[in-house]
C-alpha cells in the first residue's frame, strides 16, 4: 500500500495513484470529498481557496462502489487553471510569460532552480506548492476508509498558532471535536485568540506557523516491527509527517518533554484489568520498540510560518545578480489547520500500509479473517 502524486499548483489537475488497495473495500467519491473539504477549511487561508472546490474523480480501481484490487487512480481538477491556461499550458505557447527570478527565502525556490537548472522560479514553485497535498489527502482518505473497517480512527487538533498555545494533552483528548473550530483547536475561547493572532500577522503582512497533533485510536498492537530499522513504525510515521510542506519537527506522546524526566515518570506501566492487559498511561504515544502497543498513536508536528509573505524579504535577483526583494504572490497567512488534516492523511497511509503488511492485502474477506484470528490469539 502506498501512493504517488502528480500535478502543478496552477496546472490542469492534481493526481493520486494508490497501489496495494485490497479488493472489496467500499469506496465512494464522498469518502474522499469529505476530507478534501476539511483540508480546504481553516482560518487564515488566502484567496485561492475561494476558487477551488476540490472534488475527486475516480479514473481506475473502483467499480460500483467497491475497490477492485487494482491501483486506485484519482483526479482533482484545479479550477484556477482556467486563469492560468496560457502560463501553465503543457503545450508551447505563443507568448511565454515573463520569468520569475526572485527566490523566496524558506521556499524550495533557490535550491530547486540550481538543482533542476531552471531559469524561471515558476518551474519550481508550481510543484513545491502545498497544493500538491490535495492529492495526498485523497490518498489518505482511501487509507482512512480501510482503517475504519477495523475500527481505527484518525483525528487531529491544533494546539499552537504563533504565540497562542493550548495544552497538548487536552488537544489529544478532544481531537475528535476539532472539526467544529475554524483553527482546529477544540477550545472555543482559544480558537478566538488564535484567529486574532492570525489577523494580527496578516495585518503586519506576515505569516504564522504552529503545532498540531494527530491521534489514531483503535490500532491493534504489533503494527510495524522492532526487527529491522526500516520497519520501525515511529520512524515511518515521522518521515511521512515530516514530508508535509513546512514541517520542521515531529515527536511522539509527550515527545521532547520525555527527555527531562526520570524513567519511572516516562514508561507506561502494564496492568491487568478484568483479566485483560491495560496501560496506566500513554506518555510514549502508543509506540514501543517501533510497534503500536494498542494505545492511541499520538504524533505531533511543528510547522514553520509560510514563506510567501507580503512583507517581502531580502533576496538576490538571479538574472541581474543584484540584491532585491523576494517574489510575492497571493498566499495563505496561516495553514496550520490544513496541515493537521494533511497530517491525518499521512498517518492514515502509513498505518494502512503497516496494517496490510500484518494482515494480508489481497481482499477484505481474507484480511478480516486474519485480523480476527490475531485478536483472538492475543486476547483483545
Ligand atoms: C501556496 C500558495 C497558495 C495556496 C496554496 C499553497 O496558492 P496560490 O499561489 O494559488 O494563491 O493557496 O495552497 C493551495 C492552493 C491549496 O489547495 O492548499 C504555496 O505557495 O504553497
Amino acid at each position: 500500500f502506498g501512493f504517488s502524486t502528480a500535478g502543478e499548483s496552477h496546472g490542469p489537475a492534481e493526481v493520486a495513484i494508490v497501489h496495494g488497495v485490497p479488493a472489496g473495500l467500499g469506496l465512494l467519491a464522498e469518502d474522499i470529498d469529505r476530507d478534501l473539504a476539511r483540508r480546504q477549511r481553516g482560518y487564515g487561508r488566502g484567496g485561492r481557496q475561494k476558487i477551488e472546490q476540490d472534488r475527486v474523480e475516480f479514473l481506475g480501481g473502483v467499480r460500483h462502489g467497491y475497490t477492485l484490487g487494482s491501483p486506485v487512480a484519482m483526479l482533482v481538477r484545479n479550477r484556477d487553471y482556467a486563469n492560468w491556461e496560457e502560463r501553465m499550458n503543457p503545450a508551447p505557447v505563443e507568448r511565454p510569460p515573463e520569468k520569475i527570478t526572485l527566490p523566496r527565502p524558506g521556499h524550495a525556490d533557490l535550491a530547486g532552480m540550481q538543482k533542476y537548472a531552471h531559469d524561471d522560479l515558476r518551474n519550481v514553485l508550481e510543484r513545491s506548492s502545498a497544493r500538491e497535498t490535495t492529492a495526498r489527502v485523497a490518498a489518505g482518505a482511501v487509507a482512512r476508509k480501510l482503517l475504519g473497517e477495523f475500527g481505527i480512527t484518525v483525528h487531529s487538533a491544533v494546539y499552537r498558532i504563533g504565540g497562542v498555545a493550548y495544552p497538548r494533552e487536552l488537544a489529544v483528548r478532544d481531537a475528535a471535536k476539532a472539526d467544529a473550530s475554524e483553527v482546529r483547536c477544540p477550545d472555543p475561547e482559544i480558537t478566538e485568540r488564535m484567529k486574532a493572532e492570525i489577523d494580527a500577522a496578516r495585518y503586519a503582512r506576515d505569516a504564522l506557523g504552529g503545532e498540531f497533533v494527530v491521534v489514531a485510536e483503535g490500532c491493534p498492537p504489533g503494527l510495524g516491527s522492532y526487527v529491522d530499522w526500516r520497519d520501525k513504525l515511529d520512524a515511518r510515521l515521522a518521515a511521512a509527517v515530516m514530508s508535509i510542506n513546512a514541517i520542521k519537527g515531529v515527536d511522539f506522546g509527550l515527545g521532547f518533554g520525555l527527555a527531562a524526566r526520570r524513567s519511572s515518570e516516562v514508561q507506561d506501566e502494564i496492568l491487568l484489568e478484568d483479566g485483560r492487559l491495560a496501560r496506566a498511561s500513554n506518555r510514549l504515544g502508543g509506540l514501543e520498540g517501533g510497534m503500536t502497543n494498542g494505545e492511541p498513536v499520538v504524533i505531533s508536528a511543528a510547522m514553520k510560518p509560510i514563506s510567501t509573505i507580503a512583507r517581502a524579504l531580502r533576496t538576490v535577483d538571479l538574472s541581474a545578480m543584484e540584491p532585491a526583494r523576494a517574489f510575492r504572490e497571493r498566499a495563505d497567512s496561516c495553514a496550520v489547520p490544513a496541515a493537521a488534516v494533511i497530517g491525518e492523511a499521512m498517518v492514515a497511509v502509513v498505518l494502512a500500509e503497516a496494517f496490510l503488511e500484518k494482515f494480508g492485502q489481497d481482499n477484505m474477506t481474507d484480511i478480516r479473517a486474519s485480523y480476527e484470528a490475531y485478536l483472538g490469539r492475543i486476547g483483545r
